[in-house]
């Protein structure tokens, strides 16, 4: 499959591209750019330990939330910022995790929202189980669970597809070929000709879209979920896209890819082409152009505002809440930590007493 630089028929399912939800779409993905252009200046500015930019992505990530209802799940990773935005969590929550704050930075339950992954493909199985769970209880719920093209090499992968197939559960399992697993290129990952190409081998169904075509890649979710609705089984779309900012700010891309590359990818830049598309099409106009970009603005204007140095946190709150009876080690790890708290303020006892073991409950 190709990646248009350009509108133009379309090789991907058609859009439905109704007015309305493609103006949903521009504003959400205009939104997802100048949220991820702020989250990067904070990683330089130290107030981000860490962030794995979506930059390219928008596309895939809008397109997909924006064809599932309310009531559906999401099983993210951590590269799923602006889809985490796009489903109505604040902007400052999403954030959370990659701060090093406690817990994921938002209730999964009121978003139905899993937390963001960080180990590859666990949230592969997650969406699996629920997504089962759902269709045996006649709750009408479907899951989807987001995955990177690197992450098809792992086993829990292969196994959430077999399992989801086995059982007709209503699953889609939307990978983001963003063409590296950090330095690794897709050439390296995988022989087959395309990651869409291993969904027949479990009994599911395989799409392949241009990642960089919201509209395109609504119209494929769309259909993914009311195949999966309708009992018919999981879809594996395989979305061709690309990402234009290293892996996370913490690597250099500059040692595995050209800049010739990535100028190439940029001129396919999935925003830039839906404006293009919407403004031919006589959707969009200047002044709702301005307008979004002013609603993006304010947007990060509270971000920057708000997103203020972390709290401090205990930290025995870690060991805590983890087992009823701690084991030897985690002990052990406790009283170095509570002699290291007591050393750093001069208190006497608190800590010590906290880890013979009255708080880890
Ligand atoms: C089970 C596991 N193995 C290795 C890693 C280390 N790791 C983190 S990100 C990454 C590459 C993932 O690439 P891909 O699945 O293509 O997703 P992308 O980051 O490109 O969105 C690796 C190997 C991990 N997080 N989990």
């Amino acid at each position: 499959m190709t990646v248009l630089d350009a509108p133009a028929p379309h090789a991907a399912p058609r859009a439905p591209a109704d007015a309305r939800t493609a103006l949903r779409l521009y504003r959400a993905m205009v939104v997802g750019r100048a949220f991820d252009r702020t989250a990067t200046a904070f990683t330089r500015q130290g107030r981000l330990a860490v962030y794995p930019s979506s930059r390219g992505q928008e596309a895939c990530q809008t397109g997909s939330v924006l064809a599932l209802r309310p009531t559906d799940w999401i099983f993210p990773t951590y590269r799923e910022s602006v889809a985490l935005l796009t489903r109505g969590i604040p902007a400052e929550d999403v954030l959370t995790l990659f701060r090093g704050d406690r817990h994921c930075g938002y209730d999964p339950a009121a978003h139905r929202t899993a937390p963001q992954c960080t180990p590859l493909a666990t949230q592969c199985l997650h969406a699996a189980g629920l997504a089962d769970a759902a269709r045996m209880r006649g709750d009408d719920v479907v899951a989807l669970a987001y995955i990177g093209d690197g992450a098809t090499s792992e086993g829990d992968f292969h196994e959430a597809v077999n399992y989801a197939a086995v059982r007709r559960a209503p699953v889609v399992f939307f990978v983001q070929n963003n063409q590296y697993a950090i330095s690794v290129p897709i050439a390296k990952q995988t022989a087959a000709r395309s990651l869409a190409d291993k969904a027949p081998g479990y009994g599911a169904t395989g799409v392949q879209v241009d990642g960089n075509d919201a509209l395109a890649v609504h119209a494929a979710v769309t259909e993914a979920a009311r195949r999966a609705r309708a009992g018919a089984g999981p879809t594996l779309i395989e979305a061709m896209t690309y990402r234009l900012e290293a892996h996370t700010n913490a690597d250099d891309d500059t040692r595995y890819r050209s800049a010739d590359e990535v100028a190439a990818w940029s001129a396919k830049d999935p925003v830039a082409r839906l404006e293009r598309t919407l403004l031919d099409d006589g959707v969009l106009d200047a002044a709702a152009v301005a307008e979004t970009a002013a609603s993006a603005d304010a947007l990060t204007a509270a971000l920057r505002r708000d997103f203020a140095e972390p709290p401090r946190r205990d930290p025995m709150e870690m060991l805590r809440h983890v087992y009823h009876q701690p084991p030897h080690h985690l002990r052990e790890q406790a009283a170095l930590l509570a002699g290291a708290a007591d050393e750093a303020d001069g208190a006497d006892g608190d800590g010590a007493a906290a880890a013979r073991g009255g708080e880890h409950r």
